[in-house]
């Protein structure tokens, strides 16, 4: 497994969760801060939009997603694998990655845009100018970052929401530090693939840029020391929790999770639904399909029906649809304890499927 190459950077969400898995999985890999060359004549060619992470595998092949570049070292390597083998605990793994990927942004865009701004323009003039003054960088990284600060107002990142943001955010810190209290990582001793997914929102954002990351080390100093070790590549040693169990510490943070976050995906299927109705077979998916009102923290607002948090969950519901009846059953009781019922009977029709590194129905 060498010769690999991630584009990707320091300050991006979804590349910090393909490091952690790379490490630590043991692949020998060059990360690259893809320059304006690289996007204009590798990326954009094969990939055809502007995205990190990418990883080049050695034959060439160009893999983007974190779940697919996660799933190209899983399976038949038979080194560890990331993934865990009980059935609930698998389930609860991609509850956790459709948590951490697409519900977390929230607090990541806000406290990145909200209270780092200038901060993170002069990051992103590192990688754009490398060569030039703390002004020029600024400048450049200016240009970089209004297209990520572009997608602010769609998460509905607003003055009326910031403080439900916050304060769900506080709420997540002092949830993760009890449960780091009893357990080193999410799903027992050692890492697995729910920590990579975690480690999108914790260590770029929350961790990495200035102001966010000094609030963290103060105030819960133990996600702060989680973080370290997830992005290092490290727990490799170690168990997951015996027979399946899910560890009574991480309930919280899914109530939170489910009860903020459901409503969302209920309503963004049900448009995707609409969309679908009249679609081309085959199609691609458009990022968004209508708005949905949401509620983090007791403030409301309303962000975009974003069709990608449904490929997360169409991988949630999938576990749950294939479970063996004795599975279910414990399965269906964790449901109704953490407020999941719903996702017992809700359906991702048509399918997704990704097709040319886009959205597409299957
Ligand atoms: N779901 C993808 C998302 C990748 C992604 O959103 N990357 C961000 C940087 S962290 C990006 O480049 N976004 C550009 C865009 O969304 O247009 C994954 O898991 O890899």
């Amino acid at each position: 497994m060498t010769g690999y190459t991630m584009y990707g950077s320091e300050m991006s969400y979804f590349s910090g969760k393909a490091r952690a898995y790379l490490r630590w999985k043991g692949v020998e890999f060059t990360e690259i801060a893809p320059s304006p060359a690289i996007m204009k004549e590798e990326i954009l060619p094969t990939v055809g939009w502007p995205v990190i992470p990418v990883l080049k595998t050695p034959d060439g092949e160009f893999i983007q997603d974190t779940a697919d570049i996660i799933a190209h070292f899983e399976g038949p390597i038979g080194a560890q694998s990331a993934i865990p083998e009980g059935a609930l605990q698998k389930f609860v793994t991609y509850l956790l990655q459709l948590f951490a990927d697409e519900w977390m942004t929230l607090p990541a865009m806000h406290y990145r845009w909200n209270h780092n701004e200038d901060w993170i323009y002069g990051e992103f003039g590192k990688n754009a100018a490398p060569d030039g003054t703390p002004e020029e960088q600024y400048e450049a990284g200016k240009a970089v970052g209004s297209r990520f600060k572009g997608f602010v107002p769609m998460l509905g990142i607003t003055p009326e929401t910031a403080p439900g943001i916050e304060k769900a955010y506080e709420q997540f810190l002092a949830d993760m530090s009890a449960h780091l209290e009893k357990l080193p990582y999410l799903l027992g001793t050692r890492a697995s693939y729910a920590d990579f997914a975690l480690i999108g929102p914790l260590y770029a954002h929350q961790y990495r840029d200035k102001f966010t990351g000094e609030h963290m080390k103060r105030t819960a100093p133990k996600v702060a020391d989680y973080v370290e070790r997830v992005i290092a590549g490290e727990g490799r040693e170690g168990e997951l929790v015996p027979l399946d169990d899910i560890p009574v510490t991480l309930l919280p943070i899914l109530k939170v999770a489910l009860a903020e976050h459901l409503p969302v995906l209920l309503n963004t299927n049900e448009q995707f639904k609409a969309w679908a109705e009249t679609a081309e077979p085959h199609s691609e998916v458009p990022r968004g399909v209508g708005m949905s009102d949401f509620s983090t923290g007791g403030c409301s607002g309303v962000m975009a029906s974003r069709t990608f948090s449904l490929l997360r969950l169409q991988d949630a519901l999938d576990t749950y649809q294939i479970l063996m009846p004795s599975d279910k059953r414990r399965t269906d009781a964790f449901l109704s304890a953490v407020g999941g019922d719903a996702l017992k009977t809700m359906r991702i029709e048509p399918r997704l499927t990704r097709r040319n590194y886009k959205l597409a129905l299957v």
